[in-house]
C-alpha cells in the first residue's frame, strides 16, 4: 500500500465511571489517533499513552511530537509489502515505543486491509474466541468496590483484577476472597511496593492469587527474581517488560511466572508476537493488558489476543465498561460466558465511526510527503 497522507487527531472521551490506580485517578481519556490514508481506503492506529507520564514515561504530547517530528514523516508517501518494513525506519528513534506502536499497528491494519484477510490471521492468531477478565480500579470504599465485581461476575467475566497500593490492599483482598473463595482473582500494584515490602507482600500468599502484578519498580526485573523466590504467588510483569531481550532475561532470571503483553509498551504488533514467542519458549503464559482503549487500540488487543500463548484472561473487556459511545461499530461484546469472538472479516473486524471521531477531536495534524523542490534559478 501507497501511505499517501497521515492524520494525527487528539481525541478526548470521557470514561462511564473513573479509573484509579497506584499513580492516579482517570476520568477523562485523552487519545492519539493515527488515520492512514492509503490507495482507495484508510487505516487507523491507537497511541495508548496517558495524559500524563505516570505509567512510563511516555504521555499523550510526547508521542504527539515524536510522531510529527520523526515517525509520520519518515513514512510518508512510502510503499510498503508488509508492516514490519517500518521498524527500520523509526530505529533512529529510541524509546517511544507507544508512539511507534500506534503508527507500526496502523500499517498492519492497513496490509490487513488490502490483503483482505482478517488482522488476527495476519498476526499469526490461532484462536477465534478469546477469555476476558476486568481490571477494577480503587475504588471511594470497599462496598463500591465488592459491587463492581459482583456486576462483573453476573456479566461473565473469567477473571477480576482489582488494584492494590500500601493503604488498599490486605483488607480489600480479604473481603473479597471472604465474599467469592473460588473466584480467578489478582492484583495489580504498578510498581507500589519496595523490597523492604517483602514480609508485608508475603501475606497476599494467603488469598490464592493468580498472580500480583508489578508489585516493585516499573524499570526492574532484577529484584522481581528475588521477590518471586520468597512468594507462594506468582509475580506477573507488566512495566518492566519493554521488548523479548527483556522477556528473555526475566524469563531467565525467574523474574516472574507471567507475563501481560501491552503492545503499546513494547513498540508494536511485531516486537509483542517476539515477546510472546520468549515466553512461550519459558512456559510461560501470556495475556493481554489494556491501557483504557478506544474501539481502535480494543479491536487490536482482540486481535493479538487469538496468538496461541495467550492463555489467560486479558484485561481486553466490552467497550460499554468505558465509554458511552464507542468510536467502532459493532462495539466490542463479551458474551454471557465471558468470551470475545472474531470473525473472518477483513482487516480489525470493526468499522471506524469516523462522524464520532470527528466529534471527539480536539486537534488535527495532516502529513503528506515533502514536495520534491526544485531549485530556483
Ligand atoms: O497496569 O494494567 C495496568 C490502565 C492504565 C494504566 C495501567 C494499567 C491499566 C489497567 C486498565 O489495568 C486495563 C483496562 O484497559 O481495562
Ligand atoms: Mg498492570
Amino acid at each position: 500500500m501507497k501511505i499517501e497522507a497521515i492524520i494525527l487527531r487528539e481525541i478526548r472521551m470521557p470514561l462511564v465511571h473513573f479509573f484509579e490506580t497506584s499513580f492516579g485517578r482517570t476520568t477523562e481519556r485523552r487519545i492519539l489517533l493515527i488515520e492512514l490514508k492509503c490507495n482507495g481506503f484508510n487505516a487507523w492506529g491507537e497511541c495508548v499513552a496517558g495524559e500524563n507520564p505516570f505509567y512510563c514515561e511516555e504521555s499523550v504530547d510526547t508521542a504527539w511530537y515524536v510522531t510529527l517530528k520523526y515517525l509520520a514523516p519518515s513514512i510518508a508517501g512510502k510503499n510498503f509489502d508488509q508492516a514490519t518494513e517500518c521498524i527500520p525506519m523509526f530505529g533512529r528513534v529510541r524509546g517511544h515505543h507507544m508512539a511507534k506502536a500506534a503508527v507500526e499497528n496502523a500499517i498492519w491494519d492497513a496490509e490487513a486491509i488490502e490483503k483482505k484477510i482478517p488482522l488476527w490471521k495476519l498476526l499469526g492468531g490461532t484462536h477465534n474466541e478469546i477469555p476476558c477478565g476486568v481490571s477494577i480500579g480503587i475504588q471511594d470504599s470497599v462496598e463500591q468496590l465488592l459491587e463492581k465485581i459482583s456486576t462483573e461476575l453476573e456479566a461473565g467475566y473469567q477473571r477480576i483484577k482489582v488494584k492494590v497500593k500500601p493503604g488498599w490492599d490486605l483488607a480489600v483482598l480479604e473481603k473479597i476472597r471472604n465474599k467469592w473463595p473460588g473466584i480467578l482473582l489478582s492484583c495489580d500494584a504498578n510498581s507500589a511496593y519496595r523490597m523492604e515490602d517483602v514480609e508485608h507482600l508475603k501475606k497476599f500468599d494467603r488469598f490464592n492469587l493468580l498472580m500480583i502484578e508489578q508489585p516493585l519498580w516499573n524499570d526492574d526485573f532484577y529484584f522481581h527474581a528475588r521477590l518471586q523466590k520468597q512468594l507462594k504467588s506468582a509475580i506477573c510483569l507488566d512495566e518492566c517488560i519493554h521488548n523479548a531481550r527483556d522477556a528473555q532475561a526475566a524469563g531467565e532470571l525467574g523474574s516472574g511466572r507471567i507475563v501481560n503483553i501491552k503492545v503499546g509498551r513494547v513498540g508494536g504488533f511485531s516486537e509483542a508476537i517476539r515477546v510472546h514467542d520468549v515466553c512461550q519458549s519459558h512456559h510461560i503464559p501470556v495475556w493481554c493488558g489494556g491501557m483504557l482503549e478506544s474501539g481502535i487500540g480494543r479491536s487490536h488487543n482482540v486481535a493479538l489476543s487469538t496468538l496461541p500463548n495467550f492463555s489467560l484472561p486479558g484485561d481486553v473487556s466490552a467497550s460499554k465498561r468505558y465509554w458511552k459511545d464507542d468510536i467502532i461499530e459493532p462495539e466490542v461484546q463479551v458474551s454471557a460466558a465471558g468470551m470475545i469472538s472474531v470473525t473472518d472479516a477483513p482487516g480489525r473486524g470493526y468499522q471506524v465511526r469516523e462522524d464520532l471521531v470527528e466529534k471527539f477531536t480536539v486537534r488535527k495534524q495532516e502529513i503528506r510527503p515533502a514536495a520534491a523542490v526544485s531549485s530556483i534559478r
